[in-house]
């Protein structure tokens, strides 16, 4: 996944370049830059005083020393004086430059802290849409690169805002159904065994043999029972051969139809190139239901075409689940950011959407 939001403590993650949010002299702070100077040791402070500085916006580069990272870019974001001062400006500038550097230095994983979003008083909800603008519109141009977005302390983080009060009543009015639907949804796929119609667990299994590995547990995977054409018992080969277009055949269609190419599809979805091939060139890929779902935001699906989407990978959307109902409510809206949903879910503990 191109961009990733993670919880965790930066000095400890294992990749090619860590972002450090630092001040103008680069001589070490307080926050992450204390952090990451502790955990690199003394050399990474003598490296620094060689680099003479570094101004707001700009980033500049040092090795990781004894942190699992190859190399810490460090780049200085501005103090938040109210948002009328070029913050905004002088932020995005901060993941620009370092991302320019890490690809410079080609480093394929690089991590970033919410710059300014500590000391420097950013705002930590925008500090955070800021970085994952840049960072998406910047990865656009750029293959093979993931970042991680580095939440350090959820409790400060967004939960407050009015788009996660939205979605938490939304959330709590569905949930009010989940009894229903649930036992409405067993007692139908109950029908179909008794009436010894064919199993479509059967063929899912089959086909969940080529599941990708991050797997996503569906709350209702065999939901898809309700739409299959039940007309006559069929046998296990006679139904194989009628199930229709795949999830591939499928996707690879509505790109066509939506005029895009494959890159601005699976770039849009949060899909790295490799992935993407790999079902391309599949036809019975079985993707992950985050997957799948995040192509059928990228392609900006209804609901109903959404569910159809989602059916041909096995899935279902179903109200018993937060995730679930947290991707109707955006796609209800007709907000398609996948960076703004993920976001959301991201708040509500929910796996991300991508690969
Ligand atoms: N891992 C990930 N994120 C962290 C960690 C960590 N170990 N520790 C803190 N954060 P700040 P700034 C988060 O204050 O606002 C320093 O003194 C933290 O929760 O470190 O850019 C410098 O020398 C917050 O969301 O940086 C400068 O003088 C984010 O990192 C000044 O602070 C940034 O908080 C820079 O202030």
């Amino acid at each position: 996944m191109p961009i990733q939001i993670v919880r965790a403590d930066i000095t400890k993650m294992k990749v090619d370049a860590i972002v450090n949010a630092a001040n103008e002299t680069l001589l070490g702070g307080g926050g992450v830059d204390g952090a990451i100077h502790n955990a690199a040791g003394p050399r990474l402070l003598e490296e620094c005083r060689k680099l003479g500085g570094c101004r707001t916006g700009e980033a500049k580069i040092t090795k990781g020393y004894k942190l699992p990272c190859r190399y810490v870019i460090h780049t200085v974001g501005p103090v938040w004086q109210g948002g009328g001062h070029g913050e905004r400006e002088l932020l995005e500038s901060c993941y620009k430059s370092s991302l320019m550097l890490a690809v410079k230095y080609r480093c394929k994983t690089v991590a970033f802290p919410l710059i300014s979003s500590g000391v420097y008083g950013y705002p930590k909800d925008r500090a955070l849409r800021v970085a994952i603008d840049t960072i998406s519109a910047f990865l656009l141009d750029i293959d093979e690169m993931t970042v991680y977005v580095v939440i350090f302390d959820k409790a400060s983080y967004t939960i407050g805002e009015k788009l996660f009060s939205d979605i938490k009543s939304y959330i709590d009015d569905r949930y009010a159904d989940e009894h229903y639907d649930a036992s409405s949804v067993r007692m139908r796929q109950y029908e179909v065994m008794r009436d010894g119609r064919f199993n479509v667990e059967n063929i899912n299994a089959k086909r969940d043999k080529k599941a990708d590995t991050q797997s996503f547990a569906d709350p209702m995977p065999t939901m898809a029972a309700q739409s299959v054409p039940l007309a006559k018992p069929l046998s296990l080969d006679e139904a194989v051969k009628q199930l229709d277009e795949s999830f591939s055949e499928m996707l690879l269609r509505k790109i066509d139809e939506r005029g895009m190419t494959d890159a601005q599809c699976y770039k849009k979805a949060n899909i790295d190139r490799k992935l993407f091939s790999k079902i391309r060139s599949d036809k019975h890929y079985r993707p992950s239901k985050t997957t799948a779902i995040a192509f059928a935001i990228a392609l900006e699906l209804p609901l109903d075409e959404t569910r159809d989407m989602l059916m041909k990978a096995g899935y279902a959307l179903s109200h018993s689940s937060k995730f679930d109902i947290i991707i109707e409510y955006f796609i209800e809206r007709g907000n398609y950011n996948i960076f703004e949903i993920n976001e959301a879910l991201f708040a509500f503990d929910q796996s991300l959407l991508g690969a």
